[in-house]
């Protein structure tokens, strides 16, 4: 049998791409088409998405693709909880809002006033994040004249199709799905005085989500009535469902602009102790959870390159890893998941205020000891939230998987073995493709199951092995001057 080809658009917060993967009984070959910055626009009422731009993205990569392949079907994934509002006609109402916009945090007290944050984990099983869906929605203008409300993959699917519907793994990063019937929360949306009609039906991953709408055919040459399909369109889904796990007693860690830090468990865990540990129980593939915490990620890392970019210095990340690798161990730390952390903006800076208001000395030029304080840092906050979830599910860990760009950076992999005491298993880098590719190959009859597709992933993808250096006293002692035992 000749390979069949499905094509993933993958949109992530700095960048997406196009990637077709083709996928055979016992191979899996991947081939991005284009990929392109995703840069958004701070104007006076808020920072936006530039929604048009990502969807020519989208377009491009699929006139590729089909240059190149017959492609069998489509899927979109992105980024969580960010939406755009369609009008009466079906036309965007505005730009999509960001969700590092502070609009939603300063909602968050008035909907808990309508809904209690106990009765929201309770139903929800949702960390706090203070840009969730339902706190935007609390700060939003255009509800009134809102017919239709739409997930960013969601909403590209509907420029492909015309069809309308929500896929739900990214439904559940909402706060308006009920983690226990796997619907929209009624109780949830009449208490904020949402009307239930903009929501879209859900879909789950597999379900056909419609056909290319002829413009679109002509536009990138993709056969007339070729099928979109719903995959796991919140990226951290499709990333979860292609770890190369062999094992059972894995945990992982899907690792770019956000670290994503857990398990995955067969039920949600709404308990009064894992909200106050801020676990969430988003929804991945085969109604299993993602039982992770959200850690702030490279975001702290990008954000800085791109502060030393405009102020003209070097920002190349191989030279700064150089740096960080010379730089003297354990001499600053923080919290990664500080709030203060979360805008655009100067992060060096940030990053030093917060040591000198801790009693400790960074000086934010000093790019080798900022980037080395960000991954220690980072590898003190997955061993925490792993160590966490373990505890909180009484779930043993004998391995992590660490997936996404992030596998890519070996420094910040080795400190993850390290503070763990546990081996890391990096990569595929490109797991999100891959798990959006992997859940059309199923829907086509080409992968039998979750195991099948994870064993595929292991046999023909690119992955790294690192051996904890064995000494954790001195992560012992680093994690507890920053809180983070
Ligand atoms: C990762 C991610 C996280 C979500 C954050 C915001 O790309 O999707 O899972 O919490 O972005 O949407």
């Amino acid at each position: 049998h000749a390979p069949t080809a499905f094509a993933a658009a993958d949109l992530g917060a700095t960048s997406g791409r196009v990637v077709v993967g083709r996928v055979g009984r016992d191979s899996l070959e991947l081939t991005e088409t284009h990929r392109f910055d995703n840069t958004p626009a701070q104007l006076p009422d808020g920072l936006h998405w530039n929604a048009l731009g990502l969807y020519q993205g989208v377009l491009d990569g699929l006139r590729e693709a089909a240059a190149r392949w017959d492609v069998a079907s489509v899927g979109i994934d992105s980024w969580a909880v960010d939406y755009g509002l369609l009008d009466a006609d079906g036309a965007l109402i505005g730009n999509p809002f960001h969700y590092r916009d502070p609009r939603g945090a300063a909602a968050v007290e008035e909907v808990w006033r309508r809904v209690p944050a106990r009765d929201l984990y309770r139903i929800t099983g949702l960390q706090h994040l203070p840009f969730n869906t339902l706190f935007q929605l609390a700060a939003e203008q255009n509800l009134d004249r809102a017919r239709t409300l739409l997930l960013i993959p969601d909403l590209l699917t509907h420029w492909l199709t015309g069809t309308v519907g929500t896929e739900a793994t990214n439904a559940s990063t909402t706060g308006l799905y009920d983690a226990r019937t796997g619907n929209w929360s009624t109780p949830i949306l009449a208490a904020l005085g949402l009307d239930p009609a903009v929501l879209a039906p859900l879909r789950r991953p597999g379900d056909h989500a419609g056909t290319v709408l002829p413009h679109v055919a002509a536009a990138t040459g993709l056969r007339p009535g070729t099928p979109l399909v719903a995959v796991a369109s919140h990226d951290t889904a499709s990333a979860v469902a292609a770890v190369p796990a062999t094992t059972a007693d894995f945990a992982y860690i899907s690792c770019g602009t956000w670290s994503l830090v857990g398990l995955e468990l067969d039920q949600p865990v709404l308990t009064d102790a894992s909200r106050a540990a801020n676990f969430t129980n988003e929804l991945g593939i085969d109604h299993t959870v993602r039982y992770l915490r959200n850690v702030m990620g490279l975001w702290l890392l990008s954000e800085s390159q791109r502060t030393w970019r405009t102020q003209g210095r070097s920002h190349q990340l191989p030279e700064l890893l150089e740096r960080a690798a010379a730089a003297r161990p354990f001499a600053a730390l923080v919290n990664p998941d500080a709030p203060e952390f979360l805008a655009p903006g100067d992060l060096p800076a940030r990053l030093a205020e917060y040591c000198a208001r801790t009693g400790q000395h960074l000086p934010p030029d000093d790019q080798g000891a900022v980037v080395r304080c960000i991954l220690e840092s980072l590898a003190l906050a997955h061993r925490h939230t792993l160590r966490r979830a373990a505890e909180l599910t009484g779930r043993p860990v004998r391995t992590v998987h660490l997936v996404g760009g992030g596998s890519r950076n070996e420094l910040l992999c080795q400190l993850t073995a390290d503070a763990t005491g546990l081996p890391v298993i990096a990569g595929p880098t490109e797991a999100t493709a891959i798990g959006n590719i992997l859940v059309q190959a199923r829907a086509h009859g080409l992968v039998a199951d979750r195991r099948a597709m994870r064993r595929l992933v292991a046999r023909t993808q690119h992955l790294k092995r690192y051996e904890p250096s064995g000494d954790t006293r001195a992560w012992d002692s680093a994690a507890a001057r920053v809180g983070l035992s």
